[in-house]
C-alpha cells in the first residue's frame, strides 16, 4: 500500500495562511485524528470545507483552520486528499505539520504529490514539468507559456506525433507479415513521404528549444564600456528602478552589479559592469578584471559608447574598435549630439530622453531568440531541455529509419529504427519513464507541490 504523504504547501515565513496537504490512502484517518469540527473528515463529502480546530495527540489546540476533503481519485494527486488551512505563521504550520506526521503520515520529498499525479494518471511528464516552470516562471510570457503546457498543449502535440510514428510502423509492419513479397516502389514511397513528414513535424519541435530555454532560464546581458558611456543610466533605465549609482564622474561603477529585468516578455539578467580603462587605482582595476570577466560570461555583451566622444565630421567615417567579436555596438546619449547623421550605423540610444530604447530592446530579443521581434513568436508548445534530448534520439533513429528504407533493405530492419524514434517520444510525456527520469524532473521541485 502506497504510504500517506505530508508537507506544508505555502512558502516558509509568515502570511495569511498556511496549507498543509496530505495525499494517500490513510489520509482522511490522519485528519480525524488531528481534526475537531462539526463533522469527522472521514465522513465528509469530497469537495467540501468544514471550519474546525487542529489539535495534537495531548488534545492540545494548535490552530484553528479550514479542512477540505477530495476523494480519490477526483484529486491533484488521484489520491484521498486532505488540504488544512491554518494561519500562516511558520511555527504555528510545522506545529500542524508535526501532529499530522505523528498521526501516521510521512514527510513528502519535493515534488512528490505531481509525481503521484503523474504516476496516477492525471497529468503526462509534460504537464508535471509545466507545474515546476509555472512556479518558477520570471515574467508573463513564461507564466502564460507554462500555463499553455499545463493545459496540455505540448503533450497533445506529441501524442500527435506519437500517432503519426505509430501510424507509419503498422504501415511497415504489413510487409513483415508478407517478407517474400518485399515492399513494392509504390508503397516505398508512401513509407518515405510520411516519414519524412514525420521528420519535419519533429524538426518544428526541435525549433522551438530555443524560445524554451529562454523561457525557463533567461540570458544574461553584459553592459560594457569606457567609464562615464552610461552603463549604470541603462541599467536603471532598463530595470525601470534607481538601482545603480549614476554620476559624471568617470569610473563611478566599480563592482558589477546584477538585476532581473523582464524585456519583451523574457526574463533577463542585466549586469552593470565597472568602465573598462587602463588604471593605477587598484581597487578600479579590480573592478575592470572583472567586468571582463563577467561580459565573457555573459550570454549578450553590448558595448555602450558615449556618442559625444566621436565627434562626427562630414567625408570621415568613424571607426569604432570594438571589445567583443559579437558585441552589440551601441552608441548613447545622442540627445547631446547635433550632427546625428554622420555618426556610424548601429543602434542610438539616450537615456535621458529614453530615444531609441525601444529599437534596442527589439535588437536584444532579436538576439535572443534569433529571429525577429516583429515575427510572432509561436504562441504554442516550447520544448525544454529534456524534450529537446529526446526528439534529437527520436530524429536521429527516424533519418536511420529512412536511409534504410531508402536502400532498399529489409522492413524488419527499418522496423527497429521507428520503434526506437516512437520510444524517444513517448519518453517526452512518460510513456517509457524510468524511475531514474522521474527522479531527475521532481527532485527539482518544491516540497509540497
Ligand atoms: N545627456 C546625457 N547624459 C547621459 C546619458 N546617459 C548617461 N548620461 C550621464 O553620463 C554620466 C555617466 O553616466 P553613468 O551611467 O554613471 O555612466 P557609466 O558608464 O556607468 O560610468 P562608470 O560607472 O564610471 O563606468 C552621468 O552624468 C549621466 O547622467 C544620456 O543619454 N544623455
Ligand atoms: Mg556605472
Amino acid at each position: 500500500m502506497e504510504e500517506t504523504i505530508a508537507a506544508v504547501a505555502t512558502p516558509p515565513g509568515e502570511g495569511a495562511l498556511a496549507v498543509i496537504r496530505i495525499s494517500g490512502p490513510r489520509a482522511l484517518n490522519v485528519a480525524d485524528a488531528i481534526f475537531r469540527g462539526s463533522r469527522q473528515p472521514s465522513s465528509m463529502e469530497e469537495r467540501k470545507v468544514a471550519f474546525g480546530r487542529i489539535i495534537d495527540a495531548k488534545t492540545e489546540v494548535l490552530d484553528e483552520a479550514l479542512l477540505t476533503v477530495f476523494r480519490n481519485p477526483r484529486s491533484y494527486t488521484g489520491e484521498d486528499l486532505v488540504e488544512i488551512s491554518g494561519h500562516g505563521g511558520s511555527l504555528v504550520a510545522s506545529r500542524v505539520l508535526a501532529a499530522v506526521l505523528a498521526a501516521g503520515a510521512r514527510m513528502a520529498r519535493p515534488g512528490e504529490f505531481t509525481e503521484r499525479a503523474f504516476l496516477n494518471g492525471k497529468m503526462d511528464l509534460t504537464q508535471a514539468e509545466a507545474v515546476m516552470d509555472l512556479i518558477s516562471a520570471q515574467t508573463p510570457r513564461a507564466a502564460r507559456a507554462a500555463a499553455h503546457q499545463l493545459e496540455g498543449r505540448l503533450g497533445d502535440e506529441i501524442m500527435t506525433l506519437r500517432g503519426e510514428l505509430l501510424e507509419t510502423v503498422a504501415h511497415l509492419e504489413a510487409f513483415i507479415d508478407f517478407p517474400e513479397e518485399g515492399i513494392d516502389p509504390e508503397s516505398g514511397a508512401i513509407l518515405l513521404d510520411r516519414m519524412k513528414s514525420v521528420g519535419s513535424h519533429i524538426n518544428r519541435l526541435l525549433a522551438t528549444a530555443n524560445e524554451g530555454r529562454l523561457l525557463r532560464e533567461g540570458l544574461s546581458i553584459a553592459l560594457c564600456g569606457a567609464p562615464n558611456a552610461g552603463k549604470s543610466s541603462l541599467l536603471n533605465l532598463l530595470l525601470g528602478a534607481d538601482r545603480a549609482i549614476v554620476h559624471a564622474t568617470p569610473g563611478t561603477t566599480r563592482d558589477t552589479i546584477e538585476e532581473r529585468a523582464s524585456l519583451g516578455g523574457y526574463p533577463f539578467r542585466v549586469i552593470d559592469t565597472a568602465g573598462l580603462r587602463e588604471t593605477t587605482d587598484p581597487v578600479e582595476r579590480e573592478g575592470v578584471e572583472r567586468a571582463r570577466q563577467t561580459a565573457e560570461n555573459a550570454d549578450l555583451r553590448l558595448h555602450l559608447v558615449d556618442a559625444t566622444t566621436l565627434h562626427p565630421m562630414d567625408g570621415i567615417t568613424i571607426r569604432i574598435a570594438p571589445l567583443f567579436d559579437d558585441e552589440l555596438l551601441v552608441m548613447n546619449k545622442i540627445d547631446l549630439v547635433s550632427d546625428r547623421n554622420l555618426l556610424p550605423e548601429g543602434l542610438k540610444i539616450s537615456c535621458i530622453t529614453g530615444k531609441g530604447i525601444e529599437a534596442l530592446v527589439d535588437a536584444i530579443l532579436a538576439r535572443a531568440t534569433g529571429h525577429p521581434e516583429e515575427e510572432a513568436v509561436p504562441d504554442g508548445a516550447a520544448i525544454n531541455t529534456r524534450h529537446q534530448e529526446c526528439l534529437r534520439r527520436a530524429a536521429s533513429a527516424l533519418s536511420v529509419a529512412i536511409d534504410l528504407l531508402g536502400k532498399g533493405e529489409a522492413p524488419e530492419l527499418v522496423a527497429v529504427e521507428l520503434r526506437a524514434s516512437l520510444s524517444a517520444v513517448g519518453e517526452i510525456v512518460g510513456e517509457a519513464g524510468t524511475e531514474e527520469i522521474l527522479g531527475k524532473i521532481f527532485s527539482s521541485f518544491c516540497i509540497g507541490k
